[in-house]
């Protein structure tokens, strides 16, 4: 398929570069690096190649949630969202935005928001789990009430939000001792976003903004899989939650999902029932994952044409309302 569009593609500053260093090996970091800080070569090469017309960009994890000052978080978010919006505009029919957030001071994130969509014609934000406030153990959640603005001004400015992984912080996270090979993108990046995303959808949130949208990558981070389980075991008792309705209806209404990373038919095939070919976009999760491996992948998997062009292309064109 020539021209797809992938959601879930990343880029990296002088400021964030050092945060990636931890996920390669180090006989492959030299080639990661240069391809998060590249823009203009070897990324529209293998988008060409591959049959990517257009990706929306973010920058990489943690970066700006792991900056626990708050100033110096939006330093860094803005630096970050000024490069992206030069690339963009020099190249407007290949790059789309997805700004980078101060989550640390929640006003001061809804007014760079605004700025990134307004000004600089960014397609919404990604947010790369919780957020360090004050110092490097304090932790916020999004469903927290200092939020509550925030999300006024995100769901009046009409774009969708990504929720994209960060590892937990290990101190708190024993069950990782001595298996470190599950953290990152082997299994905890899945289970610290799937747990955010619940919150934000049992929280009562999307019931306050019904039309908001929240984008999950890696086939949704396991919640199709497990939606069923969720919501019968909450049917039984509610447990105090604050929400209007069962999870699964803000799955089926308030999210979509990517295929970031995660190149399998049968998972594809599973999520397609649960939630529906319309809720499905295709992505790459370049440069940590290889455009080739997604692409030759998706472009011949045994499903219809019809939801080929939908998953690969035109879900994508209507959620962000591109021509
Ligand atoms: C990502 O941001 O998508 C990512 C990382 C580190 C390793 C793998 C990965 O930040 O997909
Ligand atoms: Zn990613």
């Amino acid at each position: 398929m020539k021209n797809k569009i992938a959601l879930e593609e990343h880029f990296a500053i002088d400021l964030t570069i050092a945060d990636s260093q931890v996920y390669a090996r180090p006989e492959v970091w030299q080639g990661l690096k240069s391809n998060l800080l590249d823009f203009e070569q070897q990324r529209l090469e293998k988008m060409d190649e591959w049959g990517t017309e257009l990706s929306i960009l973010s920058l990489n994890s943690p970066a700006v949630q792991g900056i626990p000052d708050a100033k110096r978080a939006m330093e860094v978010a803005q630096r970050a969202n000024d490069v992206l919006a030069e690339q963009v505009k020099r190249h407007p029919t290949r790059f789309g935005g997805f700004a980078a957030l101060p989550m640390q001071d929640p006003e001061a994130a809804a007014r760079e928001l605004e700025r990134c969509v307004n000004q600089l014609g960014f397609h919404g934000f990604l947010v790369n789990g919780f957020s360090q406030v004050g110092d490097e153990n304090t932790v916020v959640y999004y469903d927290d009430a200092r939020f509550n603005d925030f999300w006024t001004t995100a769901a009046a400015l009409k774009k969708p939000f990504y929720m994209h992984p960060r590892d937990p912080l290990l101190a708190r996270e024993p069950i990782y001792d001595g298996a470190h090979w599950l953290t990152g993108p082997t299994w905890a990046f899945a289970m610290e976003t799937a747990i955010h995303a619940l919150r934000l959808m049992s929280s009562g949130m999307f019931d306050r903004h019904p039309a908001l949208q929240m984008i999950l990558g890696h086939f949704g981070e396991g919640i199709p899989f497990n939606i069923w389980r969720v919501d019968h075991i909450l049917r039984k008792g509610r447990r105090g939650m604050p929400c209007d309705k069962e999870i699964g209806e803000y799955l089926r209404s308030n999210v979509h999902i990517t295929t970031s990373g995660n190149f399998r038919t049968p998972t594809l095939l599973s999520t397609m029932l649960e939630v529906g070919s319309d809720r499905i976009m295709y992505s790459v999760d370049y440069p940590f994952e290889k455009h080739e491996d997604a692409a030759r992948w998706f472009d011949t998997c045994e499903i219809s044409e019809n939801d080929r062009q939908k998953i690969g292309r035109d879900n994508a064109r209507k959620l962000f309302g591109l021509k």
